[in-house]
Order: C-alpha cells, then sequence, then structure tokens
C-alpha cells in the first residue's frame, strides 16, 4: 500500500522514518534538522559512532524521542545536471532503505522527498524514481508493506498522486 502524506515527517506513526541526511551524518538543516531536533541529541551521538554514509547508501539509528523504530538515514545525490550518476546514487537510496527494512521486519516506512530541497534535485524526476523503486520493492516483496511518501508542501504531494495515477493509468 503507498500513501501520500502532507506534513511532517516526525509526527508520523510508522515503523522506520528516511532521513535526507548528508555524508558526515551530522544534521543539517531542512528534514535532516528536523528529525535531529524531534530525536533529541542521542540520535547525534548515534550518528556519529557510524561516522558517515557515502551517497546512495542507508545507515541506521534508533530514533530516541520519536515514537518510532528506527531512523534510517539515506544520502541522497546533490543534483549537478543528471549525467554525473544522480538517477542511479537517488534509486540506491530507495533500493537499499527499502531492503533494508525487509531485513529488520519493519511493516511501515515513511520516505520524505530525498535530494528534492537543498540538493536541487529537479522534483519530478525525483518522484518518478521514487514512486518505481517503491512500486518494484512492492511487488517482490511482502515487507515492509505500508509505504507513505511524506512531503512538506502540496505541491510535492500533488507531483506524488500524478506519479501514481499515471503508473496505474500504464
Ligand atoms: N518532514 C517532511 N519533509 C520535510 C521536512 C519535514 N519535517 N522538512 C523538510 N522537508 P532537504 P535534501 C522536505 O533539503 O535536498 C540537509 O541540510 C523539503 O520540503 O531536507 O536531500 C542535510 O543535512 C524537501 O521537499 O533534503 C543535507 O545536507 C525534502 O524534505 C541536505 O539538507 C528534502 O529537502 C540534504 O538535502
Amino acid at each position: 500500500m503507498i500513501e501520500v502524506h502532507l506534513g511532517d515527517i516526525t509526527r508520523l506513526q510508522v515503523d522506520v522514518i528516511v532521513n535526507a541526511a548528508n555524508q558526515h551524518l551530522q544534521g543539517g538543516g531542512g528534514v535532516d534538522g528536523a528529525i535531529h531536533r524531534a530525536a533529541g541529541p542521542r540520535l547525534l551521538e548515534a550518528c556519529r559512532e557510524i561516522g558517515g554514509c557515502p551517497v546512495g547508501e542507508v545507515r541506521a539509528t534508533p530514533a530516541f524521542s520519536i515514537p518510532v523504530k528506527r531512523v534510517y538515514h539515506t544520502v541522497g545525490p546533490v543534483w549537478r545536471g543528471g549525467n554525473l550518476g544522480e538517477p542511479e546514487l537517488l534509486t540506491g537510496c530507495y533500493r537499499q532503505c527499502l531492503a533494508l527494512a525487509r531485513r529488520e521486519g519493519m511493516a511501515s516506512i515513511a520516505f520524505p522527498a530525498i535530494s528534492c530541497g537543498v540538493y536541487d534535485y529537479p522534483p519530478e524526476r525525483a518522484v518518478e524514481i521514487a514512486v518505481e523503486q517503491v512500486q518494484a520493492h512492492l511487488e517482490r516483496d511482502s515487507q515492509p508493506q505500508r509505504v507513505i511518501f511524506c512531503c512538506f508542501d502540496e505541491a510535492m504531494a500533488e507531483l506524488y498522486r500524478q506519479q501514481l495515477e499515471a503508473v496505474v493509468r500504464r
């Protein structure tokens, strides 16, 4: 089941929330800042122990003061025109998060629009990748069975809805 939700990802009732982090895993602005604020300072300590995360990969931590089971920190690519492996790297983020959720037995996972903020990925292209990867995973695997695309603004939510409808029509 795929849902589109408008609002703050830290308020969702799910097993996993995904953080759009950076390679240093030391916190930042945007959704990363919101997650660290809501989780409290122990999240930064846990991230420091991990040490970092390459672009396109994922690292997991507890969620501390956020009432979900796990935070998956993934690092999306910075958009530099699209010929520097950006689509493959963004695909990696979604694939690795979904595979880890399956391995950890997580039933539900919420994704923010990875790379669509300060990393400047064109939202239409990012949404296409996100929806494609999630649908491919749901066709293959029974877990996680619930995936939420959590958007901070209505324009982004509308892009996901359109992409989901386009896929259904195909
Ligand atoms: N809940 C859900 N979505 C949110 C929230 C929230 N609380 N806050 C922002 N968004 P961005 P990136 C949306 O910039 O482009 C950080 O500094 C936002 O509207 O957070 O992957 C990291 O440390 C946008 O659609 O992530 C990295 O350095 C989407 O989340 C860098 O930014 C992603 O925007 C990562 O940049």
